[in-house]
């Protein structure tokens, strides 16, 4: 599949407004999180396998608005981190089972792709200073990103910021975590599509270093065989910074891929460990596309997501498989 995509960085206007408009976001965001602390989901069953459950960071069920602001969405991990639902708010929460009891699920998805506009419906938090609650992936070793996905359109997304309507973005935004200076798009560890010499392919993407490269771990099997229209899937990517290592899963199994950078871009070689990340808080969490204060579109995706797990530790082969299991299997509330 030939993609007419475009590589690399562009368009850096509207900078300040990213700042201000952040900013505002931020302190609503923030404030709002610190002050629900909620530890777990419903009583009953976990939705988490135990062994993880230690782990997890944020956690979002999108069966959990926040009290008296349906457009925010609770963090049932224990950062409490609440997301918003940009351009949609509640009317982006769908009744849609990715897994048995697991109730509404996230609509993500482009709007008007022939304007340079912000109305995309996508999710996250932005802090140009910073997310404290997002402390757990300051200076760590270990991140997973992993829960349920399902593509509800065709993809990739024209480039709504471009004159020319055969002009595609390069990638399909899942979810991810921002690094710590990052303009909304930059991440530290990412699951989504993007352009592998010309192929669209489902990635894990990482780096360790704000300021050093990234690296990607490249699915080799065709991305609409892993990600059929219209099909939940739940998707697991792992981040070892210390060893330089990723994986990816889906439905509970390792997929085969490949790294496609072939050095060291995460600077783990003739040092030694641990190698952590950066020591800054992450600037926030992406979900359906890039720039999270809603200041720039880029890479939609016309998708739902559920049971959307951040985790500080590497998930084991079998710790994805067990968690697989534990929600497809059965009420996990
Ligand atoms: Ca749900
Ligand atoms: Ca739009």
């Amino acid at each position: 599949m030939s993609l007419p995509g475009k590589l690399g960085g562009k368009r850096t206007r509207r900078a300040s407004k990213v700042v201000r408009t952040g900013a505002a976001l931020a302190a609503v965001l923030v404030g709002a999180s610190l002050a629900v602390p909620v530890a777990h989901a419903s009583p009953g069953k976990p939705a988490v396998f135990p062994t993880l459950a230690p782990h997890l960071v944020s956690y979002y069920d999108f069966d959990h608005p926040v009290a008296g602001n349906p457009g925010l969405e609770r963090d049932l991990g224990r950062s409490g981190t609440d997301l918003e639902l940009i351009n949609g708010a509640a009317a982006m929460r769908v009744a849609d089972n990715a897994y048995p009891g697991a109730r509404k699920a996230l609509q993500t998805k482009q709007i008007d792709e022939s304007v340079a506009g912000n109305d995309d419906w996508k999710a996250g938090v932005y802090s140009p200073g910073g997310v404290p609650t997002l402390n757990a992936f300051n200076a760590t070793t270990s991140t997973t990103v992993m829960g349920w996905f399902k593509m509800t359109g065709d993809h990739p997304k024209p480039d709504s910021t471009t004159p020319d309507p055969g002009d595609y973005f390069n990638a399909v935004g899942l979810a991810g975590i921002l690094a710590g200076n990052s303009d909304g798009h930059g991440v530290r560890a990412l699951l989504e599509l993007i352009n592998v010499d010309g192929e669209l392919r489902l990635v894990a993407l990482g780096r360790r270093l704000d300021d050093g490269r990234s690296q990607t771990f490249a699915a080799s099997q065709d991305w609409q065989r892993l990600l059929p229209k219209d099909e939940w899937v739940f998707l697991a990517a792992t981040f070892d910074f210390d060893k330089g290592t990723m994986a990816l899963y889906r439905n509970g199994k390792p997929v085969p891929g490949f790294y496609t950078e072939t050095d060291d871009p995460w600077e783990v070689g003739g040092t030694p460990g641990p190698h952590r990340t950066s020591a800054t808080d992450p600037r926030g969490i992406k979900i359906g596309g890039s720039f999270p204060q809603n200041t720039l579109e880029r890479n939609p995706c016309e998708c739902r997501f559920d049971g959307l797990m951040f985790l500080d530790k590497v998930a084991s082969p079998a710790e994805v498989a067990a968690q697989y299991r534990w929600m497809a299997r059965g009420n996990p509330h």
